[in-house]
């Protein structure tokens, strides 16, 4: 079944409000305040909007007793049954040091179709639209799926673009991305807009590769799939993290999630800009009001949206 689209922008306002709830702490070096002034805006958002929620990547699990997590019932409890994916500050070292494409980002999906990923890392390989399902695989290496890739572009190596998050653990994909001759711009954390821009037509990225965080797959996973684009993920989980993922009733530890594993039916996206951001601008405080602006996907209808709102301060 569809989601009804009237829900789209009682989301983008939860996102709005999570957003202009850290614009406070741009370049104030402070990530916990910054994450926590989202956070308490969006979970009293949520609240109004009717509906039984259920957040199923959140903002940790339930004995740590942080607000937002995984497991926490959301909505008036009246209403449709939703799953719901939140980072109320994707990229918290982008608005402590203020730096762009911080994000407040949600995803929805009606109940059990999202993924609940736990929070330990993923590997992750994105491609944009119009492409052959299942194209690429985590167990080719780069050098067999950039190949592929070029060919199905119908583009040479060098005229490539991959980005990747910079990390040392990734040395070895950033070494055969240099042998081959591909372009890589590099991101320094906020790889969920990362792996985003492989379907974003002003973006020059063809491919994203490398690991980041679990919830962050999932959050891209759910863009990516009203954009038409693909994603396959694998978690990377150390010992105590098996106990987690088992936690979270992961039974294949290996196992490749294609887009389809972690995203099913209908998805409303929504991604407010806190700092000024690939997608859209960030938030402009006007003495009076904040000026905001979302990046908003709703599947089934198609919608594709980028809205700015004035909030009376
Ligand atoms: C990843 C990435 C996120 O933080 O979780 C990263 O998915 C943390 O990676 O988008 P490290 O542990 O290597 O620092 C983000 O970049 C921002 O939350």
């Amino acid at each position: 079944m569809a989601i009804d689209i009237k829900y789209l922008d009682k989301f983008i306002l939860a996102t709005e409000k999570a957003a202009i709830g850290s614009f406070f702490y741009i370049g104030k070096k402070d990530k916990v305040g910054a994450d926590q002034g989202a956070v308490d805006n969006m979970r009293s958002e949520l609240n109004k909007i009717d509906m039984k929620g259920t957040v199923v990547i959140g903002e940790g699990e339930m004995d740590e007793a942080p607000m937002l997590y995984v497991g926490e019932e959301v909505g008036t409890k009246k209403g449709p049954l939703f799953d719901i994916a939140l980072d109320p500050l994707e990229g918290t070292n982008f608005v402590a040091n203020d730096l762009p494409n911080s994000f407040s980002m949600i995803a929805v999906t009606e109940k059990n179709n999202l993924f609940s990923a736990p929070d330990t890392y993923m590997e992750k390989i994105a491609i944009g639209g119009n492409l052959p399902k299942n194209l690429l695989d985590l167990d080719n290496s780069v050098e067999e799926n950039l190949s592929i890739l070029a060919k199905a572009k119908n583009k040479k190596l060098n005229e490539m673009y991959a980005c990747v998050l910079k990390r040392p653990r990734h040395d070895k994909i950033i070494n055969s991305l240099n042998n081959l001759g591909v372009n890589i711009e590099y991101i320094s954390d906020g790889d969920v807009s990362g792996a985003i821009s492989v379907a974003d037509e002003n973006s020059k990225i063809d491919i994203y590769l490398g690991i980041g965080g679990g919830p962050e797959g999932v959050l891209a996973a759910a863009a990516l799939s009203c954009l038409g684009g693909q994603i396959q993920t694998r978690l990377v989980l150390d010992k105590n993290q098996i106990v987690r993922a088992e936690k979270f009733g992961i039974k294949d530890l290996k196992k490749k999630y294609n887009i389809e594993d972690m995203v099913k039916g209908d998805v409303l996206f929504c991604a407010t800009a806190v700092t000024d951001g690939e997608l859209v601008p960030g938030i402009i405080n006007n003495k009076n009001s904040y000026t905001t602006s979302t990046f908003a996907l709703h599947k089934s209808s198609k919608t594709k949206k980028k809205v700015s709102n004035i909030h009376k301060i």
